[in-house]
C-alpha cells in the first residue's frame, strides 16, 4: 500500500508556488536516486506540487525527497511505469482528497539528466493552446558526450521510425522529460508497468488524437550508477518491451483499418 508523507516543508513549498506554473504537477520516479535527486529538485521551479514515486529504493532516496519539500510516495512494485501510475494514482487521491485538480502534469527523471529549469518551456505550447502533449526530444538538442549510449540513441530512432510508419507519428525521441494536458492524460489510460510507459503514451496520444509538440532538450549524463540505458541488459529488456508494445498496437491499428475499409466496401 502507498504511503504518503506531507511534509511541513512540502506545504510550505506548495504555497511559494508562482502563479504561472501553480496549476502544474510534477512527477519524478526515483530508484535509489539520493545523490541526484536533490539537484533535480533545486533546479526544478515551483509549481503546484512535486510528487516523487521512491520505488522501493534502499537508499536516502525518500528522506532526500522530503527534506527537499517534496511529496513522496511508496510504490514497492518496481518499474518504472508502476512509478509514473502511482504518481497518477496520487494525483487522483490528492483530488478526491478536495484539491484542486491539475491542469497539466509533467513527468522527469530523478537522475539529472535532464534540465528542470526547462519546465516553462515545456508548458508554454500547452498553455497557449498549441499542443495538448509537449515532449522534450533530446535527438533534437545538445546531448553531453555519454549520455546516451549509442544503442540509446539508435533504439530511440528506429522505435520513431516505427511510429511513423505504422501510426504517421512524427516523433524524434522518447524521452522521460515530457508534459501533458492532466484531462487528456486521463483519457489515455495508461497501463504500462515498465520500459513500454514513454512509448505507450506517444502511440496513445497519436490514436486519441492530441495534438503533440517536440521541443529540443539538452541532455547530461546522470549522476549515479546508471540501470537501463547504460547496461547490456537494461537496454536488450528495454528495446524489447518497446518494440513489442508498437507491434502490439501497429497490429490493432492496422486491424481497425481494415475492418473499416471492409465495412465501407460493404
Ligand atoms: N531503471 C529503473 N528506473 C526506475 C525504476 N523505478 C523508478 N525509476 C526511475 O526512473 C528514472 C529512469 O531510470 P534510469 O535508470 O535513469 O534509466 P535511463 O535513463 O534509461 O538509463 P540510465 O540513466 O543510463 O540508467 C530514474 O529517475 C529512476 O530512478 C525502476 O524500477 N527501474
Ligand atoms: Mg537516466
Amino acid at each position: 500500500m502507498a504511503t504518503i508523507t506531507t511534509t511541513r516543508a512540502a506545504n510550505s513549498a506548495q504555497r511559494r508556488a508562482s502563479p504561472a506554473l501553480d496549476d502544474v504537477w510534477v512527477v519524478i520516479p526515483a530508484l535509489n536516486e539520493e545523490a541526484s535527486l536533490p539537484h533535480v529538485l533545486d533546479d526544478l521551479p515551483e509549481v503546484g506540487r512535486v510528487i516523487v514515486v521512491d520505488n522501493g529504493s534502499t537508499d536516502a532516496t525518500a528522506a532526500a525527497a522530503s527534506a527537499c519539500g517534496a511529496e513522496v510516495v511508496c510504490e514497492p512494485r518496481r518499474g518504472y511505469g508502476s512509478a509514473c501510475l502511482r504518481g497518477l494514482a496520487t494525483i487522483r487521491a490528492n483530488i478526491a482528497a478536495g484539491e484542486r485538480s491539475p491542469r497539466f502534469v509533467a513527468f522527469l527523471d530523478a537522475d539529472y539528466s535532464d534540465h528542470p529549469e526547462l519546465l516553462p518551456q515545456l508548458i508554454a505550447p500547452l498553455r497557449e493552446g498549441r499542443a495538448e502533449m509537449v515532449l522534450g526530444s533530446r535527438l533534437l538538442g545538445r546531448r553531453q558526450r555519454g549520455a546516451m549510449p549509442a544503442q540509446s540513441v539508435f533504439g530511440n530512432r528506429l522505435a520513431c521510425w516505427l511510429m511513423r510508419w505504422l501510426f504517421a507519428a512524427r516523433y524524434t525521441d522518447l524521452g522521460p522529460f515530457r508534459a501533458i494536458d492532466y484531462q487528456a492524460l486521463e483519457r489515455l489510460h495508461m497501463a504500462d508497468t515498465n520500459f513500454g510507459w514513454t512509448v505507450e503514451m506517444q502511440i496513445k496520444a497519436v490514436r486519441a488524437g492530441l495534438r503533440t509538440l517536440e521541443v529540443p532538450v539538452p541532455y547530461r549524463c546522470r549522476i549515479g550508477a546508471s540501470k537501463i540505458s547504460g547496461t547490456l541488459w537494461g537496454s536488450v529488456r528495454a528495446g524489447y518491451k518497446i518494440l513489442y508494445l508498437i507491434a502490439k498496437y501497429g497490429w490493432q491499428t492496422r486491424r481497425r483499418r481494415g475492418s473499416e475499409a471492409a465495412f465501407r466496401a460493404t
